[in-house]
């Protein structure tokens, strides 16, 4: 039995219990990491501009004028969730000061609307809907309110975290708090229809943020200074590369913010907002020119396909629904790439690679296979440039790639390639920088029994969750 026992030890000791590598560089928090894997969630822009066909309402709307006539949560939720949104955010205040859900520190609220007799609450009713169809519920609330009277003034600091208190504590688990930078300046402001200016350190975004984690402390924070970075436009694509570290910066550097900083000091994603539509509200103006299902592929490539989350707007018309194109484009879309993500013509191959972590189990190639987000291939500290070959069962056809990244262990590669293997010859089918929390590479369709994984260039030995393959099918659509 001794020896049995001692035979076991020395064999697992041969077979190398390496350690995994250290991290390199800034890594992401655990709420980060829940966020990574939400990859695309719908915004969702509704207020009194959705009936005054305005973008920006300048604070002196009447409440009266917000009255859906057919709003229905549910039916928004359901969208999102068909389409496969994980989550939704809702603007329960954008910059007209105007709020969604009744709020006891103003009277400028759902509460003097006519919907519901004004007893209801939409913020509620989102964030009811959201949980019902298995989906998250994030809240936006403007730091910018052109209605408030004490708007540029100490006092009005504490309204805006008295609201925040109000929606991070009356509405159950929220997934992201989002703090627009957007200030714009002038507004009606109780009557003084002036403009008014404010100091970088007005908002005290130490204490509001301080506020967020202890109220909600798995929420990630969308600001310039938060969890969650702006990616710099609003046109619905990040840089490439599009690296997950960044120095946070009180001066918006839009290209920066847009590719990331290699070496940054903070873990800070990036998050690509973008409209279904010219606009963030409602315009009938705008019905035939909502994002066709090909245009709306070409963001989610352009976005997580780049390792940042995509955050597409919807946003509802003046019965309070969805428009039937924004909905078919919508569903199309998410329908295109279910398809693509079913089936991963990598599984069943047999995985080998170069450079196995102290030619450890735990960190074989064939963990890139498994489908766990938690396994991974990894190298020798000293391998920086491993290579990893996958032979298929049979000859497949494929045109995306999907790498990922262990992402705990940090951002560590810079460059890759990854070449089919046809007619016995190795042809490159993509090569990037960066690989992050996904990668996905977009090319002609290739006919191959085996593709190969360089590493080209790393700062610390890669450690590596996913090589998967897919068959984008509907190519030819616009
Ligand atoms: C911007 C705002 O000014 C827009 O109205 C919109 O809410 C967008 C998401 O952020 O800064």
């Amino acid at each position: 039995m001794y020896r049995i026992l001692c035979l076991i030890i020395l064999c697992s000791f041969c077979a190398g219990a390496a350690e995994p590598p250290a991290p390199y560089g800034a890594v992401p928090s655990a709420r980060q990491l829940q966020w990574h894997a939400l990859e695309f969630y719908g915004f969702i822009h509704f207020t009194v501009n959705t009936f005054t066909n305005k973008e920006w309402g300048y604070g002196d709307e009447p409440p009266r004028i917000f009255n859906p006539t057919d709003f229905d949560a549910g039916s928004i939720a359901a969208i999102a969730q068909e389409a496969g949104m994980k989550g939704l955010i809702l603007t329960c205040k954008h910059h007209d000061g105007f709020c969604l859900w009744p709020s006891a520190y103003t009277e400028h609220s759902i509460a003097a609307s006519p919907w519901k007799d004004g007893k209801g609450d939409m913020v509620r009713e989102f964030a009811d809907a959201c949980r019902e169809h298995g989906i998250l519920f994030g809240v936006y609330l403007s730091p910018w309110d052109r209605n408030h009277a004490d708007y540029a003034r100490p006092a009005y600091i504490t309204y805006y975290r008295n609201q925040l208190r109000e929606l991070l504590t009356g509405y159950g688990n929220i997934f992201e708090v989002w703090f627009d930078g957007a200030n714009g300046g002038d507004g009606w402001y109780g009557g003084a229809k002036e403009k008014r200016s404010i100091s970088a350190s007005y908002y005290g975004w130490d204490d509001t943020f301080a506020l967020v984690r202890e109220l909600q402390p798995n929420a990630v924070i969308f600001s310039h200074l938060g969890d969650v970075r702006w990616v710099g436009n609003e046109s619905g694509f990040a840089g490439d590369p599009c690296w997950a570290t960044f120095t946070p910066q009180i001066e918006e550097d839009a290209k920066a913010l847009n590719v990331g900083i290699r070496n940054g000091t903070h873990w800070q994603p990036a998050e690509v907002d973008v409209s279904i539509r010219p606009g963030w509200f409602y315009h009938n103006r705008e019905d035939a020119k909502v994002r066709t299902p090909g245009n709306l592929m070409n963001l989610y490539f352009q976005s997580v396909g780049r390792g940042a989350s995509l955050l597409l707007n919807l946003p509802p018309d003046r019965r309070g629904r969805i428009h039937e194109r924004d909905a078919q484009s919508l569903i199309a879309f998410g329908k295109r790439l279910k398809a693509m993500y079913g089936t991963n013509l990598a599984a069943g191959a047999s995985a080998s690679a170069s450079n196995v972590r102290g030619g450890d189990k735990r960190f074989s190639a064939a963990c890139v296979l498994d489908g766990k987000s938690d396994s991974y291939w990894c190298s020798d500290d000293e391998a920086l440039t491993p290579e990893l070959v996958l032979e298929l069962p049979e000859a497949r056809t494929f045109d995306v790639v999907s790498l990922r990244e262990y992402l705990p262990l940090g951002q560590r590669v810079d460059r890759w390639a990854l070449d089919a293997r046809v007619d016995g010859a190795w042809q490159e089918f993509a090569c990037g920088t960066a690989i992050g929390s996904r990668r996905l590479w977009r090319g002609n369709a290739v006919t191959t029994d085996s593709v190969r994984l360089r590493i080209m260039e790393a700062a610390a030995c890669p450690a590596i969750s996913e090589v998967a393959l897919h068959h984008l099918s509907g190519k030819s659509i616009r």
